[in-house]
């Protein structure tokens, strides 16, 4: 049953681990084969337990619920501890390592009393790919085994490539409720907001979680490694980690176009990822809807693997309207957590269908019905799935060498100002759209939702050092990558009329501007030039078949100069906020935009 520790010829390895398990106290020790075996079995005790509830009508599917205070990542809880705070920057919380690890060893020491300490090894990217990253996740909740199975590579060939001395990433990962003698378990074991921490160490490659069992706050290879410790070796080795999907897309004459997408949490990567164009001919294929690695090959371009192996992706809004591929992904083999059960035994969120059951039990484990003031499902409720159950997936997706990528896109959820897209001038103009990237806050985060925030590249929660820093690690990735840089873009499919309706249909729509990208990467489509950047001529987006008011077309293209102009001293106080890590180039572009708006 699992991984031998015998077996284990890894010191350094061996050693964290019995140093891990002295401090936590778990009542026993198990090491994860990857094996479906291994997966049934750690399902069926949390059935048994009741923690887990199969699904009706799919295959070997799961239902969560969770605590109803531990529902999303906590960016307040979460810490960048370097020695100096400089280096951590100003959009994010910083504390030192000499003061954090004490005060983590302090609650780590006894926390798995009474649970089995489970030790992960993990693979980000294909096993044995130079690209990948192997971490070993330490973890005292089976749901985050079962987890990490589906998101990333798990298993005993992770132990073979890692061999007696290869190099990983720490990771140790707590609920942070240690169970005494007899005591009863929750369903949801986890510890108050103010004692969780979700805790990364840079300069050692080290990640220490407490407290929640939540996403991107528990499954660590994601957010954690993948985003905030990658961005920071990213840096180091002349490489990118982004919160990005990865997108083929193909057209009526067969010519391939790689494109990757920055949006916040919350926003529509997932969506767009597997979008189902809706202009005859073309095509989409999905290779990664969250994080993109990339890195510059031997032919001088920009190449992107997808380090995950599985969809962590928002149910409310999913269904055969919005997202068809996404629902024919989510047929069987899946974990769903926080969404509704109806009185059949299935699970339905808001959105699925059109209409609601007349009867469910709500995400608290509530009786609902339709005249609830609460939603049925948690805004971030959420499906983990395989993605290659994906009908859309890439056959290129687990190549190692990645796809080259032709097209950047930056984002925001923006009910007002930005227009539906843009094009950037040229690579300092594009680098500054997404160091001013701004979006409504979602039920990603717990916290306020709906509220404008800067966040640059969709990095602002995952950029694990300076952004200042950060932003000058982008401006050399394009000086390097000179004529072979992708082409920049920015879109917005989230303005609303006055009444409060969302002006662009958004979903499959969302290929028409793919389109214009793409036409303008051949330079087959025209563009108007506006002091923020070149946006779709008149005529030059492909609506043929798409019912939209011209009224709102316009409004949607709409650059309105005054309200740009009020933008520009909120850009100069985020751009103040870096000091002197804020690249002169950056103040440049600001200057350029100051004058193109007053000219
Ligand atoms: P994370 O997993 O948190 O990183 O989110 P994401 O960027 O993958 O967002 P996702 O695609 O899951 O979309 C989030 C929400 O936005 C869902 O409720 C979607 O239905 C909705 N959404 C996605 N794309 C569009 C769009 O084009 N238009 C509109 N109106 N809503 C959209
Ligand atoms: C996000 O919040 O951007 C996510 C979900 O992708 S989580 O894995 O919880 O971070
Ligand atoms: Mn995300």
């Amino acid at each position: 049953m699992g991984f031998d520790q015998s077996q284990v010829k890894h010191e350094r390895l061996l050693a964290w681990v019995g140093e891990v398990a002295s401090m936590c106290k778990p009542d026993a020790i198990y090491w994860c084969d990857g094996t479906t075996d291994e997966y049934n079995r750690l399902m069926q005790q949390m059935v048994n337990c009741g923690m887990a509830i199969p699904v009706e009508g799919r295959p070997n599917s799961f239902y969560f619920r969770s605590d109803p205070s531990d529902v999303a990542r906590v960016e307040d809880r979460t810490f960048i501890s370097t020695p100096q705070q400089i280096e951590t920057g100003p959009t994010n919380n910083w504390m030192d390592p000499a003061e954090l690890k004490p005060l983590m060893r302090g609650l780590y020491d006894g926390c798995m009393r009474g649970r089995t300490m489970y030790v992960i090894p993990f693979s980000m990217g294909p096993i044995g790919s130079p690209i990948s990253k192997i971490g070993i996740e330490i973890t005292d909740s089976p749901y985050v085994v079962v987890n990490m199975h589906i998101m990333t590579r798990v298993g005993t060939r992770v132990m073979d490539v890692l061999g007696k001395d290869g190099e990983f990433i720490p990771c140790l990962h707590s609920v942070g409720a240690p169970l005494a003698p007899g005591q009863k378990d929750a369903l949801w074991p986890c510890a108050p907001i103010e004692r969780k921490f979700i805790c990364h160490f840079p300069d050692e490659n080290l990640i220490w979680s407490y407290g929640s069992g939540y996403g991107g706050n528990a499954l660590l290879g994601k957010k954690c490694l993948a985003l905030r410790i990658a961005s920071v070796i990213a840096r180091r080795e002349g490489w990118m980690a982004e919160h990005m999907l990865i997108l083929r897309l193909i057209s009526p004459a067969g010519r391939r176009y790689h494109i990757a997408a920055a949006f916040p949490s919350a926003c529509g990567k997932t969506n767009l990822a597997m979008m189902q164009p809706t202009i005859p001919g073309w095509r989409c294929e999905c290779i990664g809807d969250d994080i993109a690695w990339m890195k510059i090959g031997p032919d001088g371009r920009l190449y992107a693997i997808n380090p995950e192996s599985g969809f962590f992706g928002v149910l409310p809004g999913t269904s055969y309207e919005s997202n068809p591929m996404a629902m024919e992904t989510l047929k069987a083999n899946c974990i769903f957590t926080n969404c509704a059960l109806d009185d059949r035994g299935e699970v339905w969120w808001e959105g699925m269908t059109e209409d609601p059951p007349s009867h469910a039990i709500d995400w608290k484990g509530k009786d609902w019905t339709p005249s609830c003031d609460t939603p049925a499902a948690h805004p971030n409720a959420r499906f983990t799935a395989p993605a290659r159950q994906c009908p859309v997936i890439c056959p290129d997706w687990e190549n190692p060498d990645g796809v080259p990528i032709d097209i950047f896109v930056f984002g925001g959820r923006r009910a007002k100002l930005v227009p539906l897209v843009c094009e950037a001038f040229d690579w300092d103009h594009g680098v500054f759209l997404g160091a001013t990237a701004s979006s409504e806050t979602t039920a990603a985060n717990i916290g306020a939702v709906g509220n404008v925030r800067r966040d640059p590249m969709a990095m602002k929660p995952f950029c694990g050092y300076n952004m200042g820093d950060y932003f000058s690690h982008w401006l050399s990735m394009g000086d390097r990558l000179g004529n072979n840089a992708p082409k920049i873009f920015y879109t917005n499919w989230f303005r609303k009329g006055e009444d409060g309706r969302w002006l662009w249909p958004g979903f499959g729509e969302n290929s028409r501007v793919l389109k214009w990208m793409c036409e303008r990467v051949d330079r087959m489509a025209a563009a108007r030039e506006t002091p923020i950047g070149r946006l779709p001529a008149d005529g030059a987006l492909d609506l043929r078949g798409l019912d939209i008011a011209s009224e709102d077309l316009k409004e949607l293209l709409r650059v309105d100069k005054e309200a740009w102009i009020r933008e520009l001293d909120s850009i100069r106080e985020h751009f103040a906020q870096f000091g002197d890590r804020l690249p002169q180039r950056l103040w440049v572009q600001l200057q350029k935009l100051e004058q193109r708006l007053k000219e």
